[in-house]
């Protein structure tokens, strides 16, 4: 078992003993004349209603959670590392780490097509978005950039060309224009 399948198990735990507390909880404060013949009949479709709408939710959670991308590529080494740090209104990108005292970014990043890539993302300022789009106007893959944190991105990209980095959290004044782009050949 692997972590994440450790902490699955135990949010599905925790959310069948709080279920049932809460269940044994509405079950003691029912008064005495509606215990005898069970839950009340107008309460009755309700209740039955909510269970299986529980266990759809369940089934649901449990076959969507493990299969969200944030846990793509983790077991891969990346080929690239791409620091990105945002800033009002500019992207910086480098292969090295930027020194947020004097940031600065290389004129052009150029992405291997096919290799798990991990872009390093943070922000000097204010919170940004970093989006990912395809030459087609088609958002990829994105991350945020929070000032304090660095949020790592990975990815592949199997279709070379040019890949625009468009910011997805309103920052400021100019934030229609806080963009940038990359190669991946
Ligand atoms: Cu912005």
């Amino acid at each position: 078992m692997n972590d994440h399948q450790f902490i699955l198990i135990i949010f599905l735990a925790a959310f069948i003993i709080i279920t049932a507390v809460f269940f044994l909880t509405y079950r003691s404060s029912l008064r005495p004349e509606e215990k005898s013949d069970g839950i009340k009949k107008p309460l009755q479709k309700r209740f039955y209603f909510l269970i299986a709408l529980t266990i759809v939710l369940v089934i649901l959670l449990s076959v969507t959670i493990p299969k969200s991308p944030y846990f793509k590529y983790s077991d891969q080494t990346p080929a690239k590392v791409v620091f990105v740090d945002a800033m009002q209104y500019y992207f910086f990108m480098s292969e090295q780490a930027i020194d947020p005292a004097k940031p600065s970014g290389a004129d052009s990043i150029i992405i291997p097509v096919g290799q798990p890539v991990e872009f390093r993302v943070t922000s000097l300022d204010v919170n940004h978005g970093f989006g990912i789009y395809n030459s087609d106007a088609q958002l990829v893959t994105q991350t945020q950039a929070m000032p304090g944190y660095v949020n790592r991105l990975r990815w592949k990209f199997d279709t070379p060309g040019t890949y625009h980095i468009l910011c997805l959290e309103y920052c400021g004044a100019n934030h229609p224009n806080m963009r940038t782009s990359f190669i991946v050949k």
